[in-house]
């Protein structure tokens, strides 16, 4: 009840004594109070004062020359930290441009939130042309994990909290979050405001499996004569990483690391079983999978690659609907790994056995062979370079610093990278993922920078590197340790592909000959070099890492070094027209 003083007054002399808050701030204070620090974003209407106004409370707000790219740095954010990253656009069409981002986190498992300024509801609604005018929502919902809108500033906290929840509770994943563009203007009492907002305790709660889930999966493994470990990334993204290493070691099973999850134990680890991927794979008779998923980077399960042996499945998952998905699993283990992981190693006790000693024996034996058979193809000289006498000088340069972040994307760029750059520590190496997607590199490298603080090697395909070449501008304005190298054979899986028509278009697969990628990066400041040698490249990478500035070496690579496809020529549906 007003007291006496304020009942004298005139309504508008109140009315102006009263602290208001807007859309802004309290948009602004909901992502502060649940931590979030950083935000990748393309400016524009209705968001351009959001994205300076983070900024000046404290946000570091990095701005982006696409969507796309801010988009992908804010799904890798969300792998590297656990928490949602957050890429902020503007409508319609900036919306869409982060839209393939958000998907890609939903497929990956990466939790991130996309925060898209939309038109006014009534007009999208009535579908009268309003400026940038698009049903937001309704497009991002079959591409995520969750969408909501917020229309009233006293649910922006709500709003804020229920995206970080669903971003990163359960499997992780990606989260629309629309704000139109009135909501940012609407204005309400700065106490109730405040009030309003929502600190999400416990977004992503332990999920503890089962005891007898656990019991069972030991009992499989405990049965088998020829045990297999395979780490996926979302073993790297649970950042249970002494808990696995120990499970691992006290198993003594050989465990296979997937791609993104390479580095999780050494791949010098005496375990490891990288180097002798096929005959893990076919010879292994259970198969435990820690945060991986039977998808067709595993061959669904089945097929050549698996071989004849019968095969029971353990499976580690925070997602019981995984369990099933393509082969039975004899032992699912429904929880989240460090939860999981944890409890099977209690229930081991300390008399667990050791592993088959002519099966743990056979698989080092093989791995040994293949890395020896290896190791004079990373000595090549060979000018042009070949891809493996550049990965030689590019694998010692990891070696040298395993703190060092690798985003690696391409065909060959990918798939010879992936053999032949050991890698060391947990979430190091972080790539085209799930789908294969090419686009990833720049956004990633940034976010890689940004959030680690730590150097950022960018291994890339010249093709790779074109979908997101723009950003090397964004690396020089904030001066972020990037050292990108493109290994150049002047196309898509190779540079000597002809058009077959006999026209003067060039074919379909291949650039410009001779392309100097490193001369982008001067426009904008940075270092740029062409390396035509391995001592060349070797030299331009030391001086890279030890400098901490951007730098783009144009790595010359023989344009026939590649082949169609890198290693998965198998998923052409040419390969497949029996001739
Ligand atoms: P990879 O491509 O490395 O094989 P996938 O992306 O296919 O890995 O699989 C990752 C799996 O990890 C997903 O099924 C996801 O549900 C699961 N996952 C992610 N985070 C956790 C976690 N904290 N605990 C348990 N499982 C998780
Ligand atoms: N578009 C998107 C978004 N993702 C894709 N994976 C592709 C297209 C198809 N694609 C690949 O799968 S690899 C690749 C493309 C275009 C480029 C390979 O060329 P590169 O690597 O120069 O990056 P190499 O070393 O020449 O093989
Ligand atoms: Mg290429």
């Amino acid at each position: 009840m007003a007291d006496a003083a304020t009942a004298m007054k005139p309504a508008t002399a109140v009315e102006a004594e009263r602290e208001l808050t807007d859309g802004f701030h309290l948009v602004i204070e909901a992502l502060k109070l649940n931590g979030v620090k950083t935000i990748y974003n393309v400016p524009g209407i209705p968001i351009t004062d959001l994205g300076r106004m983070c900024q000046a409370a404290g946000i570091r707000v990095l701005s982006f020359r696409h969507e796309q790219n801010a988009g992908y740095a804010a799904s890798i954010a969300g792998f590297l930290t656990k928490q949602p990253g957050i890429c902020l656009t503007v409508s319609a069409p900036g919306f869409l441009n982060g839209l393939t981002a958000l998907a890609h986190a939903t497929t990956n498992c990466f939790p991130m939130i996309l925060i898209s300024g939309s038109s006014e509801r009534e007009v999208v609604d009535l579908q009268q042309g309003d400026y940038e005018e698009m049903d937001q929502l309704a497009i991002a919902k079959p591409l995520c994990k969750a969408a909501y809108r917020v229309l009233h500033a006293q649910d922006i906290g709500i709003g804020i909290a229920r995206a970080i929840r669903a971003a990163v509770s359960g499997r992780p994943g990606g989260v629309y979050l629309d704000l139109p563009a009135k909501l940012f203007a609407q204005v309400m009492d700065a106490e109730a405001g405040k009030k309003s907002l929502v600190k999400v305790i416990d977004a992503a709660p332990a999920q503890i499996p089962a005891t007898a889930a656990v019991r069972r999966a030991l009992d499989v493994l405990a049965g088998a004569k020829r045990p297999l470990i395979i780490l996926g990334k979302g073993a790297a993204y649970a950042q249970a990483d002494e808990a696995i290493r120990a499970f691992v070691e006290k198993s003594g099973v050989p465990f296979l690391p997937m791609s993104m999850a390479k580095g999780l134990l050494p791949d010098t680890h005496p375990q490891c079983a990288g180097a002798a991927r096929s005959t893990v794979l076919k010879e292994s008779d259970v198969v435990m999978l820690i945060g991986a998923r039977l998808n067709w980077l595993l061959s669904h399960g089945k097929g050549k690659t698996w071989g004849e042996a019968p095969k029971k499945f353990i499976q580690i998952d925070i997602e019981p609907k995984e369990m099933d998905s393509n082969v039975d699993i004899a032992a699912p283990v429904v929880g989240d790994i460090g939860s999981c992981v944890t409890a099977l190693l209690s229930a081991m006790g300390d008399k667990w056995p050791a592993a088959p000693a002519d099966w743990t024996g056979a698989v080092a034996k093989k791995r040994e062979e293949n890395i020896a058979k290896m190791a004079p193809r990373f000595m090549s000289n060979a000018v042009p370079m070949d891809y493996y006498g550049a990965l030689g000088v590019l694998r010692q340069a990891v070696k040298n610093h395993p703190d060092a972040i690798l985003v690696n994307e391409g065909a060959n760029a990918l798939d010879l990278t992936r053999g032949a750059v050991d890698m060391y520590e947990p979430r190091k190496r972080i790539d085209v993922g799930t789908w294969g997607v090419m686009g990833i590199g720049m956004g990633y490298a940034i976010a890689a920078a940004v959030e680690t603080g730590k150097p950022v090697l960018a291994i890339e395909g010249d093709s790779a590197f074109g979908f997101s070449g723009m950003e090397v501008e964004t690396i020089c304005r904030y001066g972020l340790p990037v050292c990108i190298v493109i290994l150049n054979n002047d196309g898509i899986y190779r540079g000597t592909d002809v058009n077959r028509g006999g026209g003067s278009d060039p074919a379909t697969t291949v650039f410009v000959k001779g392309a100097r990628y490193d001369k982008m990066i001067e426009a904008f400041g940075g270092t740029g070099v062409n390396a035509t040698t391995p001592d060349e490249l070797r030299r331009a990478v030391a001086d890279a890492i030890a400098s901490g500035q951007p730098t783009l070496i144009n790595a010359v690579i023989d344009p026939a070094a590649g082949s169609e496809s890198g290693r998965i020529g198998n998923l052409n549906p040419q390969s497949k027209i029996k001739k």
